[in-house]
């Protein structure tokens, strides 16, 4: 099997943490064009038309996208320290706060990003072959987004350890590359959120993600 990412791009990181924490030995491709990093390769699109990261590449040749799909599957076959559940409800919780996660956290960041940022002008979306606008009100919305974000995860961080409860999970490894990719785009955690403050340090130095 073959993972394909794009430098500190968020949604695959969600895959190589995921990968990294499971202690999985995958070998790891990056997606981008040599001769223009900004980019996915065009071969990279002919093999997947979707054209997002992650992807991985199984050993017959068929493919699965989308980082949650991914890690699902990477956790079927590894069950070892299980990072989705190990009974249902769990795992119907630590799914509630992934997707919380993704719609209300990584989702908010990139609209700002890919709304403002000079290098995606016409690729306000990512997975699209053809000009996709930016449009100026989506940042400002998605900064608003981003601000219910931290608050709402502050609440829930101050009831429990991690995100999806007292053990760390997918839930937590989205909620981190949704933080760290706003951080990188100088909007950093809010003073005032000092249970996500916390919860940011003592994941920040697991061993799968420091190092
Ligand atoms: N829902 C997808 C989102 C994937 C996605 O948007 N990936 C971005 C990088 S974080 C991408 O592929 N961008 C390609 C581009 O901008 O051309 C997932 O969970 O994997």
């Amino acid at each position: 099997m073959k993972l394909y990412g794009w430098m500190t791009a968020p949604n695959p990181r969600r895959a190589k943490i995921f990968v990294a924490e499971k202690g999985i030995g995958l070998e790891i491709f990056e997606a981008s064009d040599p001769g223009n990093p900004g980019e996915l390769s065009a071969e990279y699109c002919e093999k997947y038309p979707h054209r997002r990261v992650p992807l991985l590449e199984l050993d017959d040749g068929d493919w699965i996208g989308e980082a949650a799909a991914i890690c699902r599957y990477l956790e079927a076959l590894y069950p070892d320290k299980p990072l989705m559940g190990r009974a249902p409800k769990e795992t119907a919780i630590i799914e509630m706060w992934d997707r919380l996660a993704e719609w209300e956290g990584l989702m908010a960041v990139s609209e700002v990003f890919r709304n403002t940022h000079k290098l995606f002008a016409g690729r306000g979306l990512a997975g699209y072959d053809r000009d996709i606008p930016q449009i100026p009100e989506l940042a400002e919305r998605g900064n608003f987004r981003l601000g219910l974000f931290f608050d709402k995860i502050d609440k829930q961080l101050g009831r429990h350890e991690f995100l999806a409860g007292d053990r760390f999970s997918f839930a937590d490894i989205t909620a981190l590359c949704a933080i760290d990719f706003s951080i990188s785009r100088r909007l950093p955690i809010p003073e005032n959120c000092a249970h996500v403050i916390d919860w940011h340090g003592r994941v920040s130095a697991r061993p799968a993600i420091s190092g």
